[in-house]
């Protein structure tokens, strides 16, 4: 018996016989965004490190070095989402500020390769 090597049924119009080559399914990385932390003259601290650790799951170590970055280079990158986690989590951090009358200020940035 002869065995035909037809494609899979997506990729063969019955009414025609043509052969449709589909493109291979794009698998896109999202665009990634720095949470981005900005300094300022009161915030405490250890509230910077607390929030650090809270948000970003880093250590105390990690979010100490994060903090001390911030504190004497003016800005620091918390961590590198897709826009939507980017967004929630320097939401996040404003929100914990305002809730104890703090002025740390965030923002996020898309990331270019
Ligand atoms: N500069 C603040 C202080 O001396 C500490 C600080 C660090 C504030 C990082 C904000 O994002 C910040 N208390």
């Amino acid at each position: 018996m002869i065995k035909l090597n037809l494609p899979e049924d997506s990729e063969l119009d019955r009414s025609s016989g043509t052969v449709v080559l589909e493109d291979e399914p794009q698998v896109k990385e999202p665009p990634m965004y720095q949470v981005l932390l900005l300094n300022d003259d009161y915030t405490p601290m250890e509230f910077v490190v607390y929030v650090l650790q809270y948000i970003f799951n880093h250590d105390h170590e990690k979010s100490t070095q994060i903090m001390m970055a911030v504190h004497s280079r003016g800005k620091g990158v918390c961590g590198i989402f897709p826009k939507e986690i980017a967004e929630m989590k320097s939401h996040e951090i404003i929100t914990m500020a305002q809730a104890h009358e703090h002025p740390l200020i965030s923002e996020i940035e898309p990331l270019t390769d």
